[in-house]
């Protein structure tokens, strides 16, 4: 896999927001494209999108590397990132930025594996994969993602417990969409047909009637289609902790909640909503209250680190020391490069964490997490429902399932 040429052009992410798509050719005239996505409620400890000086200094960068990759042979995937890392030389990719780093690492794995006339997920996995996962989906959404002017609480997601093709799962996520927008126009009066940077549905209704909409709406779809759905936040409680008084800030109630008060409050909407998955209850750095929500909800509920955990193998370590999760949230460009993504996978599936590869709220128009979601054996792709950057997604889970077959559907047992 000798490196012909590497070229690069400004993109835009869902937010419109510039990224950097970039391709690289192997001398035999295969090509691998990839653009990064980004994040609005990104972990502190994330590699950087891009170094000092924005994005005029990342093409810098590529320039540089050019003169470093073409001429080049690589013969595996974690050669070509160890390349990258060292060309870095910070540790977390501070000096080349993630967008240069991962839009690298990808379009390198593309462009391999049709060398090697194989999938992506296939390169990735060593030909080990045998499953893929199940959707993950944002149906209404607010904090961030909604500029303040929704729920508090960032995401209400849906899930399938179970299904037989993920073309069912799918389509029962794009139903509970629908029937959550048909719930909000009867019960919200300021509702606008607004909706969010993840496409996800915005309203003005208190979080908890924002909540019971959502299993309301689940349960209409469930029982109409006969699949067994289940209903989740991503509490993105990183984004509501106020640091001086270290309590977490509820705009549409008006309170503050310290550390007891936000672990109480989580408890109380698990039991009262039956909820099957948690993301990030508690800010980035609080091992020990998650470790107190794995204890007293675990065996029921997914506790799901995300900005706690950042991809990082390190954190990871110290969430497993401490029983801070049952999932991790894995993120390709937190940490910069797919070897490194692979190896977090590795890392939290010792420690018995379930695996959720998930998009970003600013996402591209590229399929490839699909495949990396495949070959980290996640249970759950976390992807939204609607908008073309994430419908793709979605439509290469079902090309992979109808065209390749092979692969069995993840279970969840809750
Ligand atoms: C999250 C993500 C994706 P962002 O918090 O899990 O839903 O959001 O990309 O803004 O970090
Ligand atoms: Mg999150």
């Amino acid at each position: 896999m000798r490196i012909k040429d590497i070229r690069w052009n400004l993109e835009y992410t869902s937010r419109a927001n510039p990224t950097i798509s970039i391709t690289i050719v192997f001398s035999s005239g295969v090509i691998g494209r990839f653009a990064s996505p980004a994040g609005a409620s990104k972990g502190k400890l994330e590699a950087p999108s891009y170094p000092e000086g924005g994005i005029e200094s990342a093409f810098r960068v590529l320039k540089e590397l050019k003169t470093k990759l073409v001429g080049r042979e690589f013969f595996s995937q974690r050669e070509f990132d160890n390349f990258l890392s060292e060309f870095d030389g910070s540790n977390n990719y501070s000096r080349i930025g993630s967008v240069v780093s991962l839009g690298c690492s990808v379009a390198f794995a593309e462009a391999a594996a049709l060398e090697n006339n194989v999938p992506l997920f296939h390169w990735l996995s060593n030909g080990v994969a045998s499953s893929y996962p199940l959707p993950l989906g944002n149906v209404l959404g607010g904090g961030k993602h909604s500029r303040g002017r929704s729920i508090d609480i960032q995401e209400v997601l849906v899930f399938p417990l179970k299904a037989k093709s993920y073309r069912e799962a799918y389509e029962a996520l794009v139903y509970v969409h629908k029937k959550v927008g048909e719930l909000l126009i009867q019960r919200d009066p300021g509702f606008t047909g607004g909706k969010n940077d993840e496409g996800a549905w915005t309203t003005s209704l208190s979080n908890e009637d924002a909540i019971q909409l959502v299993v309301d709406a689940a349960d209409l779809v469930g029982s109409e289609l006969g699949v067994k759905l289940a209903v989740g936040l991503d509490v993105a409680a990183s984004t509501l902790f106020d640091e001086p008084s270290a309590s977490y800030y509820y705009r549409k109630m008006n309170k503050y909640l310290d550390k007891e008060g936000q672990i109480s409050y989580i408890l109380e909407l698990i039991d009262r909503f039956n909820l099957k998955y948690v993301e990030d209850p508690l800010e980035e750095n609080d091992f020990s209250g998650f470790s107190r929500l794995v204890e007293s909800r675990g065996n029921k509920t997914l506790i799901v680190g995300d900005d706690i955990f950042v991809t990082n193998v390190s954190r990871i370590k110290l969430g497993i020391k401490d029983n801070s999760a049952n999932a991790i949230i894995i993120k390709p460009n937190q940490v910069g490069d797919l070897t490194k993504t692979m190896e977090a996978v590795r890392e939290a599936g010792l420690g018995g964490f379930k695996i959720v590869v998930s998009h970003r709220s600013g996402e591209t128009v590229y399929s490839h997490l699909s495949h990396i979601a495949i070959a980290a054996g996640a249970t759950l792709f976390k992807v939204g429902i609607v908008g073309g950057e994430r419908i793709i997604k979605h439509l290469e889970l079902i090309r992979i399932e109808e065209e390749m077959g092979g692969l069995r559907p993840a279970t969840i047992n809750l």
